[in-house]
């Protein structure tokens, strides 16, 4: 039942700017920290009730990923460590943006819209990520769980991925694994030990690997986690928190972004390296030749290698698994054509946003999923996971006992709830072992077509309309048409635009056979969109 005199009371200790209206977006709710208190308890609000819709835990993650030190955010983990279901993305910003008075009122409409039974009991689990912000908003999330009543664990200080393991394996019963971070630690460094045994070179040498951790919280959570690895990898961990700002000149989108090296981090020619974002989802390679020139291996490349694997690994076992690759408009057209024409792996392309990736592969027995940016994951059905693991456990023939063996490690290994970078890296690093390549002979697998990213500020970004996964603008008029126009004067030549989803631009991306053409086709549809 809703105590209203201790909402009224609650609710105006964090009270909301007035004027201000936010949207919960493909990434939930991001803005100025200081802008977000109310919006933190009433996210607490919100949890207790999707908590009671679904009669199971929901996770809250305070992070704003790679955005500047000073923003923060809010999102919402559902059941299975998904994004929240889109259906109640507008209760979302329907809460966030209410006035004090009206609170109890669209609390009461969202339950009677969301049929959500007051009466069961109701479960949260917190994270955190190292912004100076964050404890103070979490504080406030708090708040706002036990204003209804509802239940929660605080794990303070984890990655996004953690704590959507975490709500994955408390949903479950236990069946994902241990909803602890030495649950999680466990499994994943078990799984990648079992898979490096096998190594070809394994006991030979040690593998060295460096990781910008973006001033983040990656770099607390792998020194936690290195009591568990295996003395044959060593990583050395830079940016780790101690000394910068987070996410500043370094990190997986600034990496991305600016197709260079990070701050602070030296490397030597051929050396492998890598870079996580803020809040340890996102993860992307690269290297320096010994012409100093900077190679970045980004999420498609880390799609195909895996790919690759599992293509393998598959054939082996020889099941007739439906194996796919989703994408968004990002993705490198190279790596889409070799995918396609050299792997023979069907590609689909989705919307921008993790949501929209994670539900598409899901209609696979095995679904690989990147955004460019590096974040993705592998998804297994249910049905693909229980005949892995029988076999693993039965198969007379050696050859396919062993490669099912593989396989069930690498599921237990990727954090099948959402992208991951340890989890990633180490699925990566396990990979490369075990084919004994090199970063280099990775990278050569195919060549990127030379790209640009642009942005640009228009009076309204939502005057432009996209269909067919983003790549093909429907509003304004006129404006399709210019760009075909463009992409024609160019060989290999691709563009698209559309309005960001958590900035006030319209992004534009363009590829071509060279860099300058690359840049100008950019520049060009840059000018149309005015
Ligand atoms: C969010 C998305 C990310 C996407 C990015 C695009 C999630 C958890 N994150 O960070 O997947 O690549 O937005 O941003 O969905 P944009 O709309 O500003 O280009
Ligand atoms: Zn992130």
């Amino acid at each position: 039942e809703m105590d209203s005199g201790a909402l009224k009371k609650y609710s105006a200790l964090h009270p909301k700017p007035a004027g201000l209206t936010l949207q919960y977006g493909t990434a939930g709710f991001r803005a100025k920290a200081e802008q977000l208190d109310h919006v933190m308890f009433r996210m607490g609000l919100l949890a207790v009730l999707r908590s009671k819709a679904v009669v199971s835990t929901i996770g809250i993650m305070v992070t704003a990923s790679h955005n500047p030190e000073e923003d923060n955010g809010v999102k919402l983990v559902d059941p299975l460590g998904e994004m929240l279901h889109p259906s109640w993305e507008e209760y979302a910003t329907q809460l966030a943006n209410a006035e004090e008075q009206e609170l109890e009122k669209i609390i009461t409409e969202i339950c009677q819209k969301a049929a959500v039974n007051q009466h069961k009991d109701a479960s949260v689990f917190i994270g955190r990520d190292t912004r100076p912000s964050s404890e103070k908003l979490s504080q406030s999330v708090i708040d706002g769980i036990s204003v209804l009543g509802g239940q929660y664990h605080d794990y303070g200080l984890v990655t996004t991925p953690q704590l959507h393991y975490m709500v994955c394996c408390r949903n479950t019963q236990g069946q994902y694994g241990k909803a602890t971070l030495e649950g999680y630690y466990e499994k994943l460094s078990k799984a990648f030990m079992e898979l490096i045994k096998q190594s070809p070179s394994s006991g030979e040498s040690q593998r060295h690997l460096k990781i910008d951790c973006a001033n983040g919280i990656g770099a607390l959570k792998l020194s936690e986690m290195e009591p568990y690895f295996p003395k044959e990898v060593l990583i050395h961990l830079y940016n780790d928190g101690t000394k910068e700002k987070l996410n500043h000149l370094c990190g997986a989108d600034f990496v991305k972004v600016h197709q260079k090296p990070p701050r602070g981090l030296d490397m030597k020619p051929n050396e492998r390296c890598c870079s996580f974002d803020g809040d340890a989802d996102r993860i992307v390679y690269y290297y320096k030749d010994a012409t100093g020139h900077f190679h970045l291996i980004d999420g498609d490349k880390i799609a195909t290698l895996i790919s690759i694997f599992l293509k393998e690994l598959l054939a082996k076992v020889g099941q007739t698994l439906k194996m796919a690759v989703v994408q968004t408009a990002y993705a490198n057209g190279s790596s889409t054509r070799y995918l396609e024409e050299t792997l023979k792996v069907p590609v689909h392309c989705v919307k921008t946003g993790v949501k929209h990736l994670h539900h598409k592969a899901q209609e696979f027995d095995v679904g690989v999923y990147f955004e460019a940016n590096g974040h993705g994951t592998v998804l297994f059905s249910k049905a693909a996971e229980t005949k892995i693991r029988q076999l693993a456990k039965e198969e007379k023939d050696d050859e396919k006992r062993e490669a099912a063996k593989v396989l069930e490690n690498m599921i237990d290994l990727i954090n099948q709830t959402v992208g991951d970078a340890v989890s990633d890296m180490l699925v990566i690093e396990a990979i490369l072992a075990l084919k004994g390549l090199t970063v280099q002979q990775w990278d050569a697998v195919y060549t990127d077509l030379p790209n640009r990213l642009l942005k640009v500020e228009v009076a309204d970004r939502r005057v432009i309309d996209t269909t067919d996964a983003e790549r093909h603008a429907l509003t304004p008029p006129g404006l399709q048409e210019k760009i075909d126009a463009l992409v024609k004067k160019y060989k290999l030549s691709r563009a698209f635009v559309r309005p960001s989803g958590t900035e006030d631009v319209v992004r534009i991306y363009a590829e071509a056979d060279t860099q300058e053409n690359a840049d100008t086709l950019a520049h060009e549809v840059s000018l149309a969109v005015y």
